[in-house]
């Protein structure tokens, strides 16, 4: 396909609306699109095979920014294709995702251009990125369910899913732990529907990559198990075309093209780190469109057939691939009913009928069970009924208790793409990143690790809630409970750190029916990730014809044992282990005629989130005696027992040595707890007599 002028001047036209948008905003980064609008162009207008029409097209593939910064390039390319935008339903509306007018608000309140991609809030717009690394790493897990649900639900004579995902990256990327995480283990699982396009500019914001950044990038993904081939400037249509051929050629391993583009490429800061972060200015913008024959006095200027050009290229293509995928569904879904009822509720988030018959029943035990163990159970039941919930761990599912093992269940590998078991490696970040990309893609995903690595994939935990998206993070090993290990496996202050992302829902369950009751939940969940923090020792099963009903986990906390009048002189609160030592601190209590009522608390949010009354009723003001029992860092816990309150929680990080003197030395003793209440309470009556 020879190159045009047509298709020159939508280069051009792109160029023009990056920098435009940027010098509207004095602020963005405008070299970056400049440089590699060429190969985005290609991308898009020969090959995506994506309509803007339908921009949630279950078979399109997905084109993914990883240099978020350079979003202006994504935001032309929306305006320019006409893409539509989409409701909160899944209903495609009659409106455009990103207007003339939203371009030019780009980085203002409440424009559907902010200063990076942000999944759900501008159609189009696959996954959010920015911080570097992200969107490659998202792009491993949307191929791995692509992957996944071709294995599943193609048929000899229909292939549902065979989309393609293509990812954006820049050297900052490239320089990214998380990407070399991810590259790896798609190298393993010879993910051929994957392409990262590498926009090798060899420039940073500090300067040139000669000053931090000369390894062989290219020898690199060929020791990862890559395809690697070289476009030797990203100006050359036609070599950027070749490569794309080359890409959907390759059937056994994902492909990198290495482009060699250059930064604000027209401009009077070409190959500069000033064409970063800062407009180019009115002079530069007028240098840069002379360079590229477009008029200097016209800003967000879109020539006379271009978008007819757009139409006829990715729209007429992605429109004729759409019908023509919906005309064959449904001759899929009159000979395969089942599977097609399945492929529309994973479009929409729902669950299969029946899901809840399967969630298990665990008999009071003093003994009892580790919550992981319990987890791990009802996980395996619930797999049983949710056909396409699906996950793994980094490394550690022997202890994580993560492992599908029911029968049928296999290893998601390169020769069996349909099982459900991921082998994630010890690749914490690239894990949580992976199962963003698979909720994208809208299958059911949960990864596992202990509770002290979650700050290796905070980034991309905080993605899962930015993004709206319902991963399940499963974290073991919740405290100093870990014993022997010590303090570098002794999670301090994680929990603090996890509750501190808006959105996140997470659960510290205090034994087998609350474990149960917390799956209930996190099932249901369409819009929120949620973080399991589980224990690595037994934790008694509670009788719940003594206690209240586990069902409380949905308020996120209930009065797990009341004081005997029913009005308490104190108010244990507690998550996960710690609840049983505030009901053995409660028993002890009431040899002193103290009443003390027990409030098990395994999710904080969702109790935020309960009316007013209900949390009075949990928490009565008047009760101001309060102590917070968690073997964590106190952080936060201030809010639920007030400045007259106390809190048992951890203040070091910890150390090496069994679990029983671990409790003892750190004062989660029943007498320790007691100890305390005690105290407030003494306080409260010597107050109220005063
Ligand atoms: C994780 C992360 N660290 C730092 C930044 C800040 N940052 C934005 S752009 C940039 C330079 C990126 O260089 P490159 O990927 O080569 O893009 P180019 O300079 O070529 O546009 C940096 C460090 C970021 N967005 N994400
Ligand atoms: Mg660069």
């Amino acid at each position: 396909m020879p190159t045009t002028e047509l298709d020159t001047l939508a280069v051009n036209t792109i160029r023009g609306l990056c920098m435009d948008a940027v010098q509207q905003a004095e602020s963005g980064h405008p070299g970056t699109p400049m440089g590699i609008a060429p190969v985005a162009y290609t991308l898009w207008q020969k090959f995506l095979r994506f309509d803007p029409q339908d921009p949630i097209w279950p078979n399109r593939d997905r084109f993914v920014l990883s240099e978020g910064h350079a979003s202006t390039l994504l935001w032309s390319l929306l305006h320019l294709t006409g893409v539509r935008a989409v409701d909160p339903d899944y209903e495609v509306l009659g409106r455009q995702s990103v207007t003339l007018d939203d371009l030019k608000t780009f980085r203002q309140l409440d424009s559907r251009c902010p200063g990076h991609p942000e999944y759900r809030w501008t159609s189009g717009v696959e996954t959010t990125t920015g911080p570097l690394g992200q969107g490659v790493a998202t792009s491993v897990g949307m191929a791995m369910a692509g992957r996944w649900l071709a294995a599943r639900y193609n048929r000899d004579d229909f292939r549902v899913f065979d989309f393609d995902v293509y990812a954006l990256a820049g050297d900052g990327c490239m320089m990214e732990g998380i990407a070399s995480e991810a590259a790896s283990l798609a190298g393993h699982q010879q993910l051929s529907n994957l392409c990262w396009i590498y926009d090798s500019n060899r420039i940073t914001i500090e300067g040139h990559t000669d000053i931090t950044f000369t390894e062989d990038v290219a020898a690199r993904f060929l020791a990862y198990g890559w395809n690697v081939t070289t476009v030797a400037d990203a100006n050359d249509l036609d070599a950027v075309a070749r490569a794309f051929h080359t890409f959907k050629a390759e059937t056994e391993r994902p492909t990198l093209i290495v482009v060699h583009s250059h930064i604000g490429y027209g401009s009077p800061v070409e190959d500069s780190p000033k064409a970063h972060g800062s407009p180019l200015g009115e002079d530069g913008v007028r240098t840069a469109k002379r360079f590229f024959g477009l008029p200097e006095d016209e800003q967000f200027y879109v020539p006379a057939g271009v978008r007819d050009w757009f139409e006829q290229g990715i729209g007429a293509r992605g429109a004729g691939l759409r019908t023509a995928w919906e005309n064959f569904f449904t001759s899929y879904r009159a000979s395969y009913p089942e599977l097609a009822d399945e492929i529309e509720r994973i479009q929409r988030r729902k669950l299969p009928d029946g899901w809840e018959a399967a969630l298990p029943d665990f008999p009071a035990d003093p003994k009892g069970l580790a919550t992981r163990d319990s987890s791990g159970k009802v996980l395996n039941s619930l797999a049983q009924r949710l056909p396409w919930l699906m996950g793994g761990s980094a490394d550690l599912a022997p202890s994580t208790k993560t492992l599908l093992e029911f029968e049928g269940a296999e290893s998601f590998q390169p020769g069996s793409p349909d099982g459900r078991n991921l082998h994630l490696g010890v690749r914490e970040h690239a894990s949580a990143a992976v199962s963003n990309g698979m909720a994208l893609v809208k299958v059911r995903p949960y990864w596992s690790g202990f509770l002290i690595f979650s700050d290796y994939a905070k980034a991309a935990i905080r993605l899962s809630a930015l993004m709206e998206i319902p991963v399940v993070h499963i974290f073991t090993h919740d405290s100093i409970g870990v014993g022997e290990d010590g303090p570098t496996h002794q999670p301090v202050e994680q929990l603090a750190g996890l509750r501190a992302m808006p959105g996140l829902l997470v659960f510290r369950p205090a034994d087998a029916g609350e474990v149960v009751e917390t799956w209930r939940v996190v099932a249901g969940l369409r819009h929120e990730p949620a973080a399991l923090v589980l224990s690595r020792q037994n934790l008694p099963t509670l009788d719940r014809s003594r206690f209240a009903a586990a069902a409380g986990v949905a308020r996120g906390a209930y009065v797990l044992a009341d004081a005997p009048s029913g009005e308490p002189d104190v108010i244990l609160l507690a998550t996960g282990s710690e609840v049983h030592l505030a009901l053995s601190a409660r028993e002890e209590l009431a040899v002193d005629g103290i009443g003390a009522r027990v409030v098990s608390m395994p999710c904080w949010e969702l109790f935020d989130r309960q009316p007013q009354e209900y949390r009075d009723e949990v928490l009565p003001p008047a009760v101001t005696a309060r102590v917070g029992i968690e073997q964590a860092s106190t952080f936060g816990w201030d809010r639920y027992v007030g400045s007259g309150g106390a809190v048992v929680g951890m203040h070091t990080y910890g150390a090496s040595a069994p679990l029983k003197q671990l409790l003892h030395h750190f004062g989660f003793t029943p007498e320790r707890v007691a100890q305390r209440a005690r105290e407030l309470v003494g306080a409260r009556q010597r107050e109220a007599g005063a």
